[in-house]
């Protein structure tokens, strides 16, 4: 274990992005602004699926620049990068044999956008981490509201049939460092141990304790929070550096890059590490507000940093 956890237990920052079709609305459902989080509005805005995936047809990354993105994490002092390979709307951001329901099928787009973050992780020597929703998908019967009919849900069908046909997927063809499992709504241990041997074709994964049942994986993971004395064994602290993960157009508050360099410092005092968030727009642009408060921080670095 102690070997496993060294590459993680050095890092103390990494990129977390968070990504998908919900960067289209961008916070905006018939004309009305949906509060909290971007990446749920299809279940706050009670959107039908139908609706929600016509969205797909207007996700066109053309400026997406991956690495661009790696750099721009390395220069800030992070050491790795966790994306959403697929969130709670069940969208994947890779060609899945399993689904329609990703960027390659669904979208103008058409291309994988997994794969060249991943080379680009490695070429730039950053490790990379997988966020996969495997109880919530509002589009493929997992975990969901229920707002809209045709949803139906049937949870053991969605997990063999979706969720661990996919998760074999990101493992087999992009050999992640870190696999983030969230939200583990109505995940029994029964329906966690039929992710578990997946973990095996990835030697060394480190995956977080949101899988489910009484599995509690390798780091404990407080969410926009920092724990007041840290915590037992290893933990990292995701935050945003506005209110939202997800894209959303008009939300403007953005913490100073003071506080976020508090923060960090903060965080590794305590013996944690920090997963900053952004939030990418349908058309492949991090918010400029969060490019800078990344470069700035790489400033501070060259000063502060340790390499
Ligand atoms: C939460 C999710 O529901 C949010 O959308 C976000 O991904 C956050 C990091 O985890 O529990």
């Amino acid at each position: 274990r102690n070997a496993r956890m060294a590459w993680f237990r050095e890092a103390k920052f990494g990129l977390f992005i968070h990504w998908g079709v919900y960067a289209v609305p961008a916070g905006t459902y018939n004309g009305k602004q949906i509060a909290g989080i971007g990446e749920w509005i299809m279940n706050r805005g009670k959107i039908p699926m139908a609706e929600y995936q016509t969205y797909a047809k207007d996700f066109n990354p053309v400026k997406y620049d991956p690495d661009a993105w790696v750099r721009l994490a390395k220069q800030a002092g992070m050491k790795y990068i966790v994306i959403t390979s697929k969130h709670h709307d069940g969208f994947a951001l890779f060609d899945s044999e399993v689904s329609e329901w990703d960027v390659v099928d669904a979208t103008p787009y058409g291309k994988d956008l997994i794969g060249p973050l991943a080379e680009a992780c490695r070429r730039h020597g950053l490790k990379l981490g997988l966020y996969y929703s495997q109880a919530q998908d509002w589009n493929q019967g997992g975990a969901s509201g229920g707002w809209d009919p045709a949803q139906k849900h049937d949870m053991d069908k969605y997990i063999r049939d979706t969720a661990v046909p996919q998760v074999r997927e990101i493992l087999t063809k992009y050999s992640p460092d870190v696999l983030w499992w969230d939200t583990p709504h109505k995940m029994t241990n029964e329906r966690a141990e039929q992710f578990l041997p997946l973990l095996k074709l990835r030697p060394g994964i480190i995956h977080n304790n949101r899988l489910g049942g009484d599995y509690k994986g390798d780091i404990s993971t407080p969410e926009q929070h920092i724990p007041g004395t840290g915590l037992e064994g290893d933990w990292e602290s995701c935050m945003t550096m506005n209110r939202t993960w997800g894209f959303k157009s008009y939300d403007h508050d953005w913490k100073s890059t003071e506080t976020l360099i508090h923060n960090l410092v903060d965080i590794a005092s305590k013996g944690g590490n920090y997963l900053l968030n952004v939030g990418p727009t349908a058309e492949g642009v991090i918010p400029a507000p969060s490019v800078e408060r990344l470069q700035q921080i790489g400033e501070w670095m060259k000063v502060n940093g340790e390499s």
